[in-house]
């Protein structure tokens, strides 16, 4: 908020969701439609409907927050938007492209690139013939048009996520200094931007999608990371922190 000369006070849309806007409108634009879910959800559709092992570190209490339920055990507030889309699947015959917008926790301590709060994306392409290809194509298109490049490039660095497999991580091509070297890539002319993959078959199978005819491709990533990039905020702890003279400059 700002006040005018009259002292009138202004408010404007906060920059996580006016970055978070842009990812959907581009998304919107290339067919994607738009899932939304509960940010408490149960141990199955955060964790076992995803592949997750039982033993998985992730499920530790000192990366998750559980809720006690005096109903039915204990809940979570949920660490990754991944569950909604297991729902979206139970609910919806493919082929569909869907992305899911939203918050998510992480029971870690803060610093200037970690947040127990924060903005995600996550994305899920099904049909019949969806390959690697695909998942490079749309999100080379996305980050083109996100960060408002036509030359940017990505690259795929083999990684592990349960729900997929093969995983990668994505790297682009960096935004400012276009290989050249600077600090945003540090030095090395690419940034990490999302994780992604082919959907697990043991994930469509809970999601009842057979996977001998459908496949699918999936990715994530952190809003806040987008905006820190595109907008030069050195520590994500600002988005939340409600002090107006950072909120006020975007
Ligand atoms: C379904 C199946 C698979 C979503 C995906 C990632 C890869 C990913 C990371 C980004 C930063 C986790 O917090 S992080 O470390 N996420 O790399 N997320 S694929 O995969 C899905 C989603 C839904 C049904």
């Amino acid at each position: 908020m700002s006040q005018d000369l009259k002292g009138e006070t202004k408010g404007h849309i906060h920059l996580l969701s006016q970055v978070l806007r842009e990812v959907v409108e581009i998304f919107t634009d290339l067919g994607f439609e738009i899932g939304e879910g509960p940010e408490v959800e149960s141990e199955y559709y955060n964790f076992d409907a995803l592949n997750v092992p039982k033993d998985h570190p992730a499920r530790d209490m000192h990366d998750t927050f559980w809720i006690a339920n005096p109903e039915n055990g204990r809940e979570i507030l949920r660490t990754h938007i991944s569950s909604l889309q297991v729902r979206f699947m139970e609910k919806n015959k493919p082929p569909f492209r869907m992305i899911s917008p939203g918050r998510v926790y992480r029971y870690e301590a803060t610093d200037a690139t970690h947040e127990a709060q924060f903005t995600y994306v996550e994305g899920l392409m099904v049909d019949k013939n969806v390959s690697m290809a695909h998942l490079k194509g749309v999100l080379e298109e996305f980050l083109k048009r996100l960060f408002g490049k036509s030359n940017l490039v990505i690259r795929l660095r083999p990684s592990f996520f349960p729900f997929v497999e093969p995983a990668v991580e994505i790297d682009m091509s960096c935004f400012k200094c276009e290989g050249g070297g600077c600090g945003i890539c540090k030095q090395t002319g690419w940034v990490e931007i999302l994780g992604a993959g082919m959907v697990h078959p043991a994930v469509l199978n809970n999601g009842k999608i057979d996977p001998r005819v459908w496949k699918g491709f999936a990715f994530g990533g952190g809003i806040d990371r987008i905006a820190m990039l595109k907008y030069g905020v050195d520590d994500i702890r600002l988005f939340y922190g409600g002090d107006l003279r950072f909120i006020d400059q975007f």
